[in-house]
């Protein structure tokens, strides 16, 4: 086995291993920490559950999902049975052949280990507008590559349908079919025109729609030849011919990408899918006891308002401050049942820490002075002139003031990072993706669409 071929392998191991947890965890979570079985947030969590779920059957299949789009009568399903070498889905010269999604079995490269589903949809334009999108929307985020199939110049509605593909960041391979009728047609001359719709159209958005090497020309079924056969007797005879597929260059482009990268893809798209379960899992798990949150961060920005303030200290002052941040951090996480440990809560405080600096080192400089002022007005005085603690507890009020404002917004922090933190753990499926990402060779498809997906992570 070659060194990128067991690369892949591990990346799908790791995936698998990352959504199993994922999925261990969650169906479990309900029952965490001291909060009762919720019946209103196990119904609003179970189509995230459901989809963690699916993603893992995905995995288990091998299965890279290959969807094709375009307007009715491009010849979206000629495609797939010309790939399939076989019949399969109906075809025809009428509006709307293809009613309903079709999943097809296919088993294009034993050899790779992967199975392929190929999708079969109905026309883009026979769904309107924001509807279309939709369901464009939909195909392509369950899908692992996209096969965007043209006739003839590229219209104005496939030019819309192809961005708004576009940024669902999954692969895309733009294939000109009926090459038969455009002989002159050529990858160049797609690739300009292409532009051209670009630059009129794109409102400044994108810069490439596609590449030239991204585009494949073919014919999934050509026009019947006519042939007149006239016999030594003089009978004339008119018979069709039907010429095989040209499809060689689609399954080239295929099979490369396959074996370059069909396992990370696979891999990649089952964590980006298991993250935006787990985070819509947490949002939701966040939302639901939001009130029941903010009493606990009122009753510890209260205990460490009353323990600064009349501790005399400086320094367990601030140890004190930290121990009560990182209970109420563990508290929170026990309160929302997701998932963090002793360790994960000190990152978290650190980096709290770090990007609310301004706010601690506040806690920081009014515990040095009036910290000072405090301990000092306990050392000189002893606490036996009024003056001493009258000046002592003004000190303290406002230093345990700001202490429990520093409490009261780290809750909030903890909050946002509790959200998006669960899928940063060791085997989290953001932390996973970032690894993959960064493990990419220049050449692939995944290569491209690198920049766009760190962006999600
Ligand atoms: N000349 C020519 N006709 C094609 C080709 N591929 C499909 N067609 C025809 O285009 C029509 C629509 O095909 P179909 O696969 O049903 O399109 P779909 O609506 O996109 O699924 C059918 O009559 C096909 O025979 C091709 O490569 N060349
Ligand atoms: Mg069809």
């Amino acid at each position: 086995m070659s060194k990128k071929t067991s690369r892949q392998s591990a990346q799908l191991n790791q995936a698998h291993a990352s959504l199993q947890q994922a999925i261990s965890w969650y169906s479990g979570f309900r029952r965490h920490g001291n909060s009762p079985p919720d019946d209103r947030l196990q119904a609003s969590v179970r189509s995230d559950l459901q989809s963690l779920q699916n993603a893992l059957d995905k995995l288990d299949r091998k299965a890279i999902r290959i969807s094709t789009f375009g307007l009715v009568s491009c010849g979206k399903s000629s495609l797939i049975n010309a790939l399939l070498q076989e019949e399969v889905v109906a075809t025809g010269p009428l509006h709307g052949v293809t009613q309903s999604l079709t999943i097809l079995r296919w088993n294009p490269l034993p050899e790779v280990g992967l199975n392929a589903e190929l999708i079969d949809t109905p026309g883009l334009d026979e769904v309107a507008g924001e509807a279309r999108a939709t369901m464009a929307r939909e195909i392509a985020q369950k899908s692992d590559l996209i096969l965007f199939v043209v006739a003839g110049d590229i219209t104005r509605t496939e030019y819309e349908a192809l961005r708004e593909l576009r940024s669902t960041q999954k692969p895309l391979i733009l294939v000109f079919n009926k090459i038969d009728l455009y002989p002159n047609q050529d990858r160049q001359k797609i690739y300009r025109q292409l532009q051209q719709l670009n630059a009129t159209h794109s409102r400044g958005g994108l810069k490439d729609i596609i590449a030239p090497h991204e585009i494949v020309m073919v014919a999934a079924k050509p026009q019947p030849i006519q042939v007149r056969t006239e016999s030594l007797d003089g009978t004339v005879e008119n018979t069709w011919e039907h010429p095989e597929p040209q499809i060689e260059e689609l399954q080239s482009a295929l099979a490369q990408i396959l074996q370059q990268e069909g396992k990370s893809l696979l891999a990649l798209n089952a964590l980006v899918q298991a993250r935006d379960a787990q985070l819509n899992i947490a949002h939701k798990t966040i939302e639901l006891r939001q009130s029941q949150a903010e009493k606990i961060i009122d009753r510890y920005a209260r205990y460490k308002a009353i323990a600064v303030a009349f501790n005399p200290i400086i320094i367990v002052d601030l140890i004190g401050g930290l121990i009560a941040d990182l209970a109420l951090i563990r508290a929170l996480s026990k309160l929302y049942g997701l998932p963090i440990t002793t360790y994960e809560a000190g990152n978290l405080l650190r980096r709290i820490i770090a990007s609310s600096g301004g706010l601690l080192l506040g806690e920081f400089g009014s515990s040095l002075f009036l910290g000072v002022g405090k301990s000092g007005a306990v050392l000189s005085s002893g606490f036996d002139s009024t003056g001493a603690i009258t000046a002592y507890l003004g000190t303290a009020t406002v230093q345990g003031a700001i202490a429990g404002y520093g409490t009261y917004v780290i809750g909030r922090v903890a909050q946002v990072y509790l959200e998006q933190g669960c899928t940063w753990g060791e085997m989290g499926a953001s932390t996973l993706i970032q690894e993959i990402l960064a493990q990419v060779e220049p050449n692939t498809i995944i290569y491209r669409l690198r920049q766009e997906l760190l962006e999600l992570v």
